[in-house]
């Protein structure tokens, strides 16, 4: 069967891919279940140097890797030039992973004990539409790096790049059984994934709701499962916090990405007595994002991936509901939709509980630091946020009492490949990137000679 790839900025069809049956995933898992103690047993500084070519090939192919990204997912072509670049560095991180994977001797009478840390064997990752490439290289690098090998399913709407990547990791002479791109339905290939006792870990990025029947499928096996899900995340403004400056960030740290962004921050809350200012400040911010075309240099927000998914997004918006103020998006074909700023009365409003994954924020006050915490923390996610002072103290006190992984002060910036990322509560299990995602990707084997 075969999927029309369409470009979301004109709703033209980029072309057809051809999606792969259950009995086709299967044979992938069986090929890549071959393909492992060849693998495993690559000397570890031939496998770090295979990555290292592979993150070379990314390298060479940033451009087009960018623009395929533009086009199929309607990224603004600057974050799509970063994302490609992420997955270059990604893969060098890791390649500095296969040397250094070693186990411990441990004392032991009568003998000598020795630890391993061993491939777990095929792993499945799962990646979302909203970022192709980054979210498939968190977990295809370590994967790969600790004598792994790999079968990927990108979204059935974001395909084109992942393609790619697998071409180009055959070029770099990663054999193709190794690393396999399988392009399908999730309810097709992600479920075998779940379901195919080879596959002896799950690495999913995408909706929480979906995430359960992830984690509850792995249960029967108790295989091995990382879950990054969604996220409803507060940007804290402070009345002691550069004012200009957090509003005039605070577009940047929702609307990026037309606001498809697990680390969305799509609920400002603002100390009440700077409430009525920081709006009078982020009002021209928002107007002036420049919504449109995202392969032009200029462009600072794309559309939103599909039809459906917008009409999702509009389903927040009621015609009875207050906006304060929004920005501009294109007339014509394309997943239109405007920056859009709400500013809600009612604490259970859907807007500042569910995550709508779209480019609508909303702005609401708090009177103190124990109520910016509390509000923070009244939702079921718990991936990032940002605190915005000028008090160091605060600062601090204000990070350890919100419920999420990833917190930036004076800054809406998530992810640095060599710091670790993942959520709290219902956003996720686990934590990718960083020193210690490979451990991940291995199980530890304990053994004991006699002497
Ligand atoms: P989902 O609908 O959950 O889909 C994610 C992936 O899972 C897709 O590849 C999808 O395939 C597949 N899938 C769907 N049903 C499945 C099943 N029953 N078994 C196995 N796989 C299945 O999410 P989405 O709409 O693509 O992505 C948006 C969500 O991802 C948001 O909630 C967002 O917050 C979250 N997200 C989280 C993060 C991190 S790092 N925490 C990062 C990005 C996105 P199809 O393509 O066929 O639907």
């Amino acid at each position: 069967m075969s999927h029309a790839v369409i470009n979301p900025a004109t709703e033209q069809e980029i072309r057809t891919v051809e999606l792969t049956s259950a009995e086709e995933t299967d044979a992938a898992i069986a090929r890549a279940e071959a393909a492992l103690p060849a693998w495993r047993d690559v000397a570890p500084g031939d496998r770090a140097r295979l990555l290292r070519r592979f993150a070379d090939a990314v390298d060479a192919d940033i451009e087009n890797l960018a623009r395929l990204e533009v086009a199929n997912s309607g990224h603004t072509i600057g974050n799509a030039r970063w994302e490609a670049g992420n997955v270059r560095d990604v893969l060098h991180y890791y390649a500095a992973a296969p040397e250094r994977l070693t186990g411990k001797q441990i004392p032991v009478p009568g003998g000598v004990n020795v630890t391993f840390a061993e491939p777990l064997g095929v792993v499945g990752v799962i990646v979302p539409w909203n970022f192709p490439m980054p979210i498939a290289g968190w977990g295809f690098a370590p994967a790969l790096a600790a004598g792994n090998t790999v079968v990927l399913k990108p979204a059935e709407l974001t395909p084109l790049t992942a393609l790619r990547l697998a071409e180009l990791a055959r070029e770099a002479g990663i054999p193709e059984d190794v690393f396999q791109v399988l392009p399908g339905k999730g309810s097709v290939v992600g479920q075998r994934f779940v379901e195919h006792p080879a596959v002896r870990k799950v690495v999913f990025t995408g909706s929480t709701e979906v995430g359960k029947q992830i984690m509850a499928g792995c249960a029967a096996q108790v295989k091995r499962v990382t879950l990054e899900l969604g996220g409803k995340n507060a940007n804290i403004v402070f009345a002691d916090a550069d004012l200009e400056r957090a509003a005039a960030t605070a577009p940047y740290g929702v609307f990026d990405n037309a606001g498809q962004d697990c680390c969305a921050r799509s609920r400002i809350l603002v100390q009440a007595s700077v409430y009525d200012r920081f709006l009078e400040l982020l009002e021209p911010a928002v107007k002036g994002v420049v919504v449109g075309d995202p392969g032009q240099e200029a462009t600072e927000m794309g559309p939103l991936i599909s039809a459906e998914h917008r009409q999702r997004v509009a389903s927040y918006l009621p015609d009875d509901t207050p906006v304060a103020f929004r920005g501009s998006a294109p007339e014509g074909p394309g997943f239109w939709f405007p920056p859009t700023v709400v500013t809600p009365s009612s604490a259970s409003d859907p807007l500042l509980t569910e995550e709508v994954f779209g480019p609508i924020v909303a702005v609401v006050p708090f009177a103190d630091e124990a109520e910016a915490v509390a509000m923070a923390n009244d939702t079921a996610y718990g991936l990032s946020g940002s605190i915005w002072t000028s008090d160091v103290g605060r600062a601090l006190r204000v990070s350890r009492g919100v419920e999420a992984g990833n917190l930036s002060v004076n800054s809406h910036a998530s992810v640095r490949y060599w710091t670790p990322f993942g959520g709290f509560k219902q956003s996720g299990l686990g934590r990718e990137l960083g020193p210690d995602a490979v451990e991940a990707f291995t199980e530890t084997k304990n053994v004991f000679i006699s002497t």
